[in-house]
């Protein structure tokens, strides 16, 4: 074998073994509290948000949704290199969002929105 088809084959080897860990290290959002659509009693909200993989809580942030449309960043409880985001609000009956940013371990930011509502 030629040094540069020696080179092809370990990269080829190696992407083969990297693809997978790379995929599975996304932070997926497994389940959260509240539920996407749940109603939930107020006014003291527990945001808890599980995720697939580990997180990083500097990148990763939890921005609401206020009914009137303003959004407000919540303090996330401190949990470097744990697989959950959380955080807690005061919140008065209505609907809600929120917005999700997740930074993985891999570099990677995954985002969603979860639609909840007050009673
Ligand atoms: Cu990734």
């Amino acid at each position: 074998m030629k040094t540069r088809q020696i080179a092809v084959a370990c990269l080829l080897a190696c992407a083969a073994l990297l693809l997978p860990r790379v995929a599975l290290a996304h932070a997926h959002l497994l389940t959260s509290t509240p539920a996407a659509n749940a109603a939930v009693h107020g006014p003291d909200i527990a945001i808890d948000l599980k995720f697939n993989s580990r997180v990083e809580v500097k990148g990763s942030m939890i921005v609401l949704v206020l009914p009137g449309g303003k959004t407000q960043r919540l303090n996330l409880d401190a949990q470097s290199n744990e697989v959950s985001l959380d955080a807690h609000a005061h919140l008065a009956p209505g609907s809600y969002t929120l917005r999700w940013q997740a930074l993985s371990t891999d570099g990677h930011i995954t985002r969603g929105e979860i639609p909840f509502t007050v009673r």
